[in-house]
């Protein structure tokens, strides 16, 4: 046994029990260290005969969370997990399991190969190898379906979802649910297998019942809701030889394991796993959070609404201002229905959400906000609106009240620089809508307050976001990306592409959305608004491409709310608006246009490479902290396919030199509009990536 084998596995024997515990912080991951700490503990106990039960558990807040995802990508160590839970399988000695905290994948594959499952109230399972482009690759396809069923396998291991103790127990694959600390409760399992109350049995003794329809069922939902992604397909497969011998089920499972390993969407999606948490190390991390009890939110709109929806549901009293009593009681009803909605989901119960509406209080006047610890401002998009609120904030609220705007392009220094206190002032960019959207981007002035920045992430962390630290600028990061590369969909269609075309081949990419389906969703005529405001400053060199859109708008066509944008709406079905292929043409005539073929791949090229262009324009600029906060952005704000993770992560894929090459092959065409950023030459002289930079290259 190895110096760290013995740190991570201790066994202690108490009688005739072998108590074998798992210490590897902070989630008890089957790192190498660990695995061969079990196999060494099992194998000595079966030797010396020093105990007549073995019972498995963990310290810590979990049992056993699953492999440990760093050592993917990395070359294999022995023991692999398959082979150490067959040796524990066919172990002489019984081995009973206790489990709390979240048993997932390898951790439930653990307990699946002992002889007996103990869970302890609060434990949740589950098989989430889906969820990072994988399926359960030590005998969670070959063990549940003997245990539970096929359909039961065929749930948890496609959904990823993780199961409640009771539920668990009821399917069979927990024998007893306990209440306590993990080790008293296995001496406690122990003693009652011995003592024959707790039935000992191998799983792989046990005969799969088949199920061919539920299997059929599961291939079709599968084909339909996860067409791009690789290891469903591979599970259900797996699952399906479960019928069989376990030994040739097994050997299935492993080849289609290895299989989904080496691909670029495991890659992807474990890029996304880590990214969610790397977002949250920032220069601020130190610093103490201040306490938030109450909040205040202005403005009972779609944003300020389903900010306070968001805060309520964490359970954050909230206070929202409206100028009216019946904006605010619009207000009000629309956080009412938001809360209904989640009791209609699942996600709320009705006295929750009881609760949260009896958490929420009304006022017209700002003084109200005199004893709140956060103030969320969320009006209209304009300057000199938002100066005079934060004016006027700046006298009401207490000292040490943190003041914020959900403002989604504007400047934080010129906001904070009208009150006492710009230390307190902080940009909180929701995306609508905002109690459903993950995304909160967290916008530093130059005089915010490190606590301050501290705060609004435990803030986000409160709300069940993810917060992404923003410098300041235009759009901050998402929306200054985006308005860079929603030009090349429109140039695109200007040049030759249909806008169905364009949304069809970035759907195919893995958008759940195109563009111009985005656009009719959003409101056509947020983006004229914005290009309206923006004409002053538009360069004279830069192609304009707003025509499209702008006379769709003229025609006050702005998409799904106005029943037709660049598509009609009607009654459920949706089809490209003939009005728009007329206005392309006329566009095009104008602008002296022989419009061209693009390939679909032709368009997803430009529209990422357009992306990429921007992104590295945000990290070089340090309005990002690293590549992967763009990543993070994206994939929580934006619709970003998650198997490929994040504009930066797919940049890693194509290479800086390709990305280059390209950009100057476009520059033939439009040099203003297709330049190439200083970082990504760089890195295509240096060899570099966009994850060396990530990890301080
Ligand atoms: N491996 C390595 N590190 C892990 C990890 C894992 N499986 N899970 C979490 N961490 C790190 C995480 O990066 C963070 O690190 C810290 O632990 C706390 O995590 C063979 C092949 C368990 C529900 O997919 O879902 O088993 O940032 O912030 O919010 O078939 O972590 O502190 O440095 O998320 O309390 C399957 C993934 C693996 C579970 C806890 N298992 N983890 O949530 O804490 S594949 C998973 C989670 C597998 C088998 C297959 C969550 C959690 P740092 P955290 P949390």
């Amino acid at each position: 046994m190895q110096d760290q084998d013995i740190k991570s596995v201790k066994t202690e024997i108490v009688g005739d029990i072998a108590l074998v515990c798992v210490d590897n912080p902070p989630v008890n991951a089957l790192s190498v260290h660990v695995r061969r700490g079990i196999q060494d503990a099992v194998a000595e106990i079966n030797t010396a005969q020093s105990a007549k039960v073995i019972v498995l558990y963990a310290a810590g807040r979990t049992f056993i969370a699953g492999a440990d995802i760093t050592e993917f990508g990395k070359p294999p160590m022995a023991p692999a997990l398959p082979d150490l839970l067959n040796e524990m399988e066919q172990s002489a000695i019984p081995v009973v399991c206790v489990l709390h905290g979240t048993a997932l994948g390898g951790g439930l594959e653990v307990a699946l190969a002992s002889h007996a499952r103990v869970g302890i109230k609060g434990l949740r399972i589950g098989l989430p190898e889906v969820l990072i482009g994988l399926l359960p690759g030590a005998g969670g396809t070959q063990r549940v379906p003997r245990l539970a069923g096929i359909p039961v396998a065929l749930d948890m291991a496609l959904s990823g979802r993780q199961v409640p103790a009771q539920e668990a127990l009821e399917m069979g694959l927990l024998d007893a649910l306990e209440e306590g600390d993990p080790r008293d409760v296995a001496l406690k399992a122990g003693q009652e297998a011995l003592d024959g109350k707790l039935v000992t049995r191998r799983t792989d003794m046990i005969e799969t019942k088949p199920d061919d329809a539920a299997l059929d069922a599961a291939r079709q939902m599968a084909a339909r809701k996860f067409s791009n992604l690789v290891s469903p397909q591979r599970c259900i497969e797996a699952i399906a030889a479960s019928t069989g011998p376990i030994a040739d089920g097994l050997k299935i499972e492993r080849k289609a394991f290895m299989d989904c390993l080496d691909t670029p969407q495991r890659a992807g999606l474990i890029h996304a796993f880590f990214g969610e948490r790397a977002v949250a190390n920032i220069p601020e991390k130190k610093a103490p959070p201040r306490e938030i009890n109450a909040i205040g939110v202005i403005g009972g709109g779609t944003m300020g609404s389903g900010i306070a929806t968001s805060a309520l549901m964490a359970g954050l009293p909230v206070t929202l201002v409206e100028v009216k009593e019946e904006a605010l009681e619009r207000g009000i009803a629309t956080i009412t229905k938001n809360l209904d909605g989640g009791v209609k989901r699942g996600k709320l119960s009705q006295k929750q959400r009881d609760a949260m509406v009896a958490n929420l209080k009304g006022a017209t006047d700002l003084a109200a906000f005199s004893d709140v610890d956060l103030v969320i401002e969320a009006v209209f998009e304009q300057m000199d609106v938002k100066k005079e609120i934060f004016t006027t904030l700046d006298s009401v609220c207490k000292q040490g009240a943190i003041l914020a705007s959900n403002t989604s392009y504007l400047d934080i220094n010129e906001i904070a620089a009208v009150t006492s206190r710009p230390a307190d002032v902080i940009g909180l960019h929701f995306f609508s809508p905002a109690h459903i959207m993950k995304l909160l981007e967290i916008v530093v002035g130059d005089k915010t307050a490190p606590e301050v920045v501290a705060t609004g992430f435990a803030l986000a962390k409160r709300l069940k976001k993810i917060g992404v630290r923003a410098g300041v600028c235009d759009g901050f990061i998402g929306n200054r990306i985006l308005a860079h590369y929603s030009k090349t969909a429109s140039y695109l269609v200007l040049d030759g592409a249909t806008p169905q075309q364009v949304d069809d081949a970035l759907e195919a990419f893995g958008f759940a959305m195109g563009p111009h389906k985005v656009g009719d969703l959003a409101g056509l005529d947020i983006g004229w608004m914005t290009r309206k405001r923006k004409a002053a400053d538009r360069s004279p060199e830069e192609r304009y491409a707003g025509a499209v859109a702008d006379r769709i708008c003229e025609n006050g066509w702005f998409g799904r709310k106005a029943g037709r944008g660049y598509y009609i709406y009607d009654e459920g079905d949706m089809h490209p608006n003939p009005a728009v292929a007329e206005i392309i043409a006329k566009e095009r005539e104008e602008a002296g246009i022989t419009s061209r073929t693009f390939t679909d791949e032709e368009v997803v090229d430009r529209y990422m490479t357009a992306m990429i262009v921007e992104a590295a324009r945000v990290v070089e600029d340090g309005i990002a902290l690293r590549p992967v906060d763009v990543d993070v952005v994206f994939l929580s704000g934006y619709g970003f396919p998650r198997f490929r993770g994040g504009p930066l992560h797919y940049a890693d894929t194509i290479g800086a030199a390709e990305l280059v090459r390209r950009i100057e092959d476009y520059a033939k065409e439009d040099a203003y509009y297709w330049q190439v950023p200083t970082l990504l030459r760089d890195m295509a002289a240096s060899g570099k990536s966009f994850d060396d930079i990530n990890k301080g290259g």
